[in-house]
């Protein structure tokens, strides 16, 4: 019977979170000759209160090596999610990270991998395979619960509550992060535009060989 009250507390914070006033943003990313940019992290970092805790079940990330690259290319996740990586291939890969927010090394393996990895700090994690240089794949590990990877045309869309954010933008291809502060309001739904500049893909370009599947 004590334990009563303790839940209705937790109930009624869980009801007053969920009604919290929400406000609708988009954003546009584009190169400048108008091309829509696919693959980009976009973030809203709120300035005025902490992030809401992670949900308990938050999924698994799974990065799958098919035809000797990593899918997907690019990933966000909340920090303190499992990543895994299954090999769908019929050659072994061999991934691993050198990245302060994730360093790890899956050793040489073909098949599905039964264990996953725990990317539990904020940051970007660059991954690669030791066999194959120009498999990459990027996840931004980020400590709030409003983001997005950008699709093909360009658009993301966000829903979070009203106040004022850091609106963080990412793309493995920009040399630093573009942040900018943008404010919520309810029922005034925010649409931005943003002209990205994008360098030279650095990934090295894939090996060329007689293999049936294109590589060894
Ligand atoms: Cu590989």
């Amino acid at each position: 019977m004590r334990l009563l009250p303790i839940a209705s507390a937790f109930l009624l914070v869980a009801v007053g979170a969920l009604s919290l006033p929400a406000a609708e943003f988009s954003i546009t990313l584009a190169e400048k000759s108008a091309a829509p940019v696919a693959d980009a992290v976009i973030s809203l970092h709120p300035l005025d209160q902490p992030a809401p805790p992670a949900a308990a079940d938050t999924p698994e990330l799974v990065i799958a090596q098919i035809n000797g690259e990593f899918t997907p290319l690019v990933s966000a996740v909340r920090a303190g999610t499992r990543v895994s990586f299954p090999n769908r291939d019929r050659v072994q890969h061999q991934v691993y990270s050198l990245s302060p927010a994730k360093r790890f090394e899956i050793p040489l393996h073909g098949g599905e991998q039964a264990a996953a990895e725990l990317f539990d700090k904020p940051g970007l994690v660059a991954i690669g395979c030791n066999i194959h240089d120009w498999m990459r794949a990027y996840v931004l590990v980020l400590d709030t619960p409003w983001f997005a990877v950008s699709p093909a045309e360009g658009t993301v869309r966000l829903s979070a509550p009203a106040g004022r954010y850091r609106l963080e933008i990412w793309h493995h291809r920009m040399a630093q992060m573009d942040t900018r502060e943008v404010v919520l309001a309810e029922a005034a739904p925010l649409a931005e535009l943003a002209t990205l500049a994008l360098r030279r893909d650095r990934r090295p370009p894939r090996a060329i060989n007689s293999d049936a599947a294109g590589y060894r």
